[in-house]
């Protein structure tokens, strides 16, 4: 007999079928029940929010290929925000989808344009991203060098395959914001991204965003 039939199971009392809800997964240390939350694109607040983080250029200055850019502005005292993510209320645990909105800034670090930090997935596993408002790009590349990349606008998902890490882009002249939905036991590997970058950066070109390798020194980014 199937484990969902309902009729058997309506009558083995309210205790034997918790207890058999129970036993589909991990065990929960405070029982979840269905939410819904409020988005407003243009900014992307999301509410209620249980987490807010905040990533400034001091956060993710060597991820830049400019580094004098870098340096001059944090010497100047300025430390520009990049991006804010805002989480729903999802516990981190397998089996959950955690969800977030990101708003970033427009601007660009020398001929580089404002990103995420990026990253690969401690346990590969899938993302889907949707954009709210704002122009952007997103690149991703896998852990065996294949590179991809998508627009990232109003009204268009983008999946994410496990084994793919990802980074944003703010390509436009207004914040960004997209939606976020991933395994919530997932957990982000900054690491690697850290250690070798994406092959290719998204760069201000003359005739709109260029996505291609770094030039050799005194090329781009100078
Ligand atoms: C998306 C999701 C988040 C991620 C955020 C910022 O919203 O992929 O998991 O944290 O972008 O990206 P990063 O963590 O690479 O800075
Ligand atoms: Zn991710």
């Amino acid at each position: 007999m199937p484990a969902f039939e309902t009729a058997p199971l309506s009558r083995m009392g309210d205790a034997k079928i918790s207890d058999a809800i129970r036993d589909n997964g991990p065990s929960s240390p405070t029982p979840e029940r269905p939410f819904a939350v409020t988005l407003d694109f243009p900014s992307g607040s999301l509410t209620p929010s249980n987490r807010i983080f905040v990533r400034k250029l001091s956060d993710m200055a060597r991820l830049f290929e400019d580094q004098e850019a870098v340096t001059r502005t944090l010497g100047s005292g300025e430390d520009p925000l990049i991006y804010v993510g805002r989480y729903a209320a999802v516990p981190e645990r397998p089996g959950n989808l955690a969800f977030l909105t990101t708003t970033m800034a427009p601007g660009a670090v020398g001929s580089e344009f404002y990103m995420t930090k990026g990253h690969h997935h401690v346990q590969d596993s899938g993302e889907v991203y949707l954009g709210l408002s704002g122009e952007g790009i997103m690149v991703m590349e896998s852990r065996e060098g294949d590179f991809a990349y998508e627009a990232l606008t109003p009204s268009v998902a983008v999946y994410v395959p496990p084994r793919w890490a990802h980074r944003t882009v703010n390509t436009g002249t207004e914040p960004l914001v997209f939606l976020a939905t991933y395994f919530a036991g997932a957990g982000h590997d900054y690491g690697s991204i850290e250690r070798t970058g994406f092959s290719r950066r998204v760069y201000r070109g003359a005739s709109g965003p260029e996505v291609r390798p770094p030039l050799p020194a005194g090329g781009a980014g100078q």
